[in-house]
């Protein structure tokens, strides 16, 4: 991996709510990673195990529609080989001043030639059923990225923005700017929007409350894209938020004694006093059939 976060990088995380970074992988880690999105959605998942959200198959799936898989960490070796990263995950804890992460979920997006927006939204207005609440998401771009070509985007500054509930459509709105507009007018400015343009293997971390989408793909390659959303090491089930009903993907993992994440579904990546979730090792590496 090869990002590496400076001072200068950490306070402009903190100060606009993302950081664009130019080089997050190395090149000769996307081939695979091409072949894996490409495994996924024609439903062909090498370790057995089906992604915790499969919303797109080839055959079935709406050609118009971003494609979208989470947990393809748990299917695709190719896939998990960067999601339970130690050194990428140390490099996105530092980034957000935490002293111990694991991730929460991952995100296989993908948006080919035509495909359309996905609307913008804060990610934590989605996924805060934990507690401490405080969420970072690693978005790796798998193809070279433009404006037209449908990239991520972000409303500068947005996080500290009123936190929002889920609002609009996510998967191809007519207006995938709406939220975040009717957002800033209520703060009572304008938005600034800065758009991720990067060569694959470059990307951007944002902040949990940041404003984000993207516009449709009106460009002639895919827009291929592995976002890594996640969580301190001490987040635990908020009692509070089961109680008002967390959907039935996540809160199946819940144990029945008590609030702990299991690190089988949300495995420990990376802490400074070493505790990295033991069996991803052995998940990464599997003994050789003989
Ligand atoms: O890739 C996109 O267009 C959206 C990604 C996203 O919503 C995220 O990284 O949280």
């Amino acid at each position: 991996m090869l990002f590496k976060p400076t001072d200068d990088n950490q306070q402009s995380y903190h100060e606009q709510g993302y950081l664009v970074v130019d080089k997050i992988l190395p090149p000769d880690q996307l081939p695979p990673l091409h072949q894996a999105f490409d495994d996924i959605y024609h439903g062909i998942f090498e370790t057995g195990v089906t992604p915790d959200e499969v919303n797109w198959q080839h055959g079935t799936g709406d050609p118009s529609l971003t494609r979208q898989i989470c947990n393809g960490w748990k299917a695709n070796r190719s896939i998990a080989c960067v999601v339970l990263n130690e050194d990428l995950a140390r490099s996105i804890a530092q980034l957000a001043g935490w002293s111990g992460i694991r991730i929460m979920i991952d995100n296989l997006l993908s948006k080919p030639p035509g495909a359309r927006a996905l609307g913008y939204h804060q990610d934590s207005s989605y996924l805060s059923w934990f507690t401490p609440s405080d969420l970072i998401s690693c978005w790796i771009a798998l193809d070279d990225t433009t404006q037209v070509g449908g990239t991520l985007e972000f409303a500068t500054h947005s996080h500290q923005w009123q936190k929002g509930v889920p609002v609009g459509e996510f998967h191809g709105p007519d207006d995938y700017q709406k939220p975040m507009q009717l957002a800033a007018k209520h703060e009572g400015v304008q938005p600034h929007i800065k758009y991720v343009q990067v060569k694959a293997g470059g990307g951007s971390l944002h902040h949990g409350w940041t404003w984000h989408g993207s516009g449709a793909n009106e460009s002639a390659i895919p827009r291929r894209a592995l976002v890594l959303h996640l969580m301190r090491s001490d987040a635990a089930y908020d009692p509070d938020q089961l109680a008002q009903g967390i959907g039935p993907i996540y809160s199946r993992y819940k144990h029945l004694a008590d609030n702990q994440l299991d690190e089988n579904h949300f495995p420990i990546l990376w802490h400074e006093n070493g505790t990295r979730t033991q069996a991803i090792d052995d998940y990464l590496n599997p003994p050789k059939a003989t």
